[in-house]
């Protein structure tokens, strides 16, 4: 049997730490690494004990986005159909990612270009290291943005950014990149696992029920008016009311402790 192309790991209770394995070629995705990064990310929504995803990529880079090896494959058949490939691979990962009712953490450790850039924009927040670089690169290769680039690019940074990065195709440092509000956090190389695991342990003890609202009535908020945005608050907001860790936030406030909260 070939070796997992994802590492699963639970370096504490709540988190599911994810870490793309194809080193030697930045990352890049082929279809196996999309497959399996899509069934980790179910596993993570079926999974109760899991309350926050970590995703990054072993060796010096996030990824390098689409494996072109494959690609130049694709180009051997007569009129490529990229369409194909998109359809089948990236847009389950990517909806699956945008879907998850449960924070991901991208832990952008190194190079993260075209679609790897993609993927990580559909993580919910992003943390970089300061040598971390950032390529929309699809241009590179006489494409445009995909695997969700296009939908989250210009919602990070706005429109006339957006379409700079597209264009200018430059990689820009992680400094940049904080600036432009495409990462959250820069830390240096050495301290961004810790850091990250910091961040994710926060979150892992956070309401995760509430986290998950927050995610989707945030995301939906892009396409909704004031008067739809307000009536789904208050759809989403019975949800939360309804748990038991409201209950426990309510608790805690009275008896004047923290709040103890267990994701449900
Ligand atoms: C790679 C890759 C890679 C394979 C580095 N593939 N091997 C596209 C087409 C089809 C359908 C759907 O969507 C898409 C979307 C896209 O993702 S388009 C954008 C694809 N990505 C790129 O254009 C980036 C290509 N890579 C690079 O420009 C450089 O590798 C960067 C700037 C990322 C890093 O440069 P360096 O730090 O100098 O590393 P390197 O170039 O030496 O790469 C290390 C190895 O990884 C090298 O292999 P080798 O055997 O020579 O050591 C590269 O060939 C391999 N590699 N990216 N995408």
């Amino acid at each position: 049997m070939s070796e997992p192309l994802v590492a699963l790991t639970r370096p504490e209770p709540g988190i599911l730490w994810l870490t793309m394995q194809r080193p030697e070629v930045l990352n890049a995705l082929n279809d196996d690494l999309k497959l399996e990064l899509t069934r980790a990310i179910h596993l993570a929504a079926d999974d109760p004990q899991v309350r926050v995803v970590v995703l990054t990529g072993a060796g010096r880079g996030f990824s390098a986005g689409q494996d072109l090896t494959d690609a130049r494959a694709l180009l051997e058949g007569g009129e490529p159909d990229l369409a194909q490939n998109l359809r089948s691979c990236y847009h389950p990962l990517v909806l699956a990612m945008h879907e998850l009712e449960k924070p991901i953490v991208g832990m952008v450790n190194g190079v993260a270009a075209g679609a790897g850039l993609s993927l990580a924009l559909a993580c919910d927040l992003r943390l970089a290291a300061t040598d971390t670089k950032l390529a929309v690169g699809f241009a590179g290769i006489g494409l445009m943005p995909d695997a969700g680039a296009s939908f989250m690019l210009p919602r990070l940074v706005g429109l006339g950014r957006a379409f700079e990065l597209a264009a200018m195709g430059e990689a820009i440092g992680a400094e940049e990149a904080l600036r432009l509000g495409l990462v959250n956090r820069v830390v240096p190389a050495e301290a961004l696992a810790g850091t990250t695991l910091e961040v994710a342990r926060r979150l892992a003890a956070a309401p995760t029920r509430a986290l998950g609202l927050t995610k989707r009535a945030f995301r939906a908020a892009f396409e909704h008016d004031l008067a739809t945005q307000l009536e789904l608050e208050a759809a989403l907001q019975r949800k939360a009311g309804r748990t038991a860790d409201f209950r426990e936030g309510l608790m805690a406030f009275a008896q004047k402790r923290p709040p103890a909260f267990k994701g449900n």
